[in-house]
């Protein structure tokens, strides 16, 4: 299956020093494939993405800012549940953990990153 989830870091101020060699941004998506209102189910973690932000200095600041990074993940998941979607547009809520350097741990779901967000909307899949 080629889908995949796109999320960007919007940048405008937040790193300063000069020579800053940047840092990592992590952002591990849940999908709740059963609708039952939780991110706990097998196969719901759907794994963790990653990308490397920078500032990309002061000089650039007036003309390449703001700067957006990308992190994609390939969904996961078995033939059988794919199967066992019930329409052809099957719509299903997601959850993206984003965190600043620490890396959000697997199957938690409602873990809170210290310097990060939690997002979650609602993403229709086509068979
Ligand atoms: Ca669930």
């Amino acid at each position: 299956m080629k889908s995949f989830f796109l999320i960007h870091v919007q940048k405008d101020d937040f790193i300063k020093w000069k020579g800053d060699p940047g840092s990592m941004e992590y952002v591990r998506f849940y999908i709740d494939w059963r609708r039952d209102d939780d991110f706990t189910d097998m196969w719901e973690d759907q794994g963790l993405g990653s990308v490397h932000v920078f500032d990309p200095g002061a000089a650039a600041h007036d003309t390449e800012l703001p700067l957006e990074y990308a992190v994609k993940k390939r969904v996961r998941f078995p033939n059988w549940l794919w199967e066992k979607l019930e329409s052809r547009c099957s719509v299903r809520r997601v959850r993206a953990v984003c965190s600043w350097v620490t890396v959000p741990p697997a199957n938690r779901p409602n873990w809170q990153p210290f310097w990060g967000n939690v997002f979650e909307t609602n993403i229709r899949f086509h068979k």
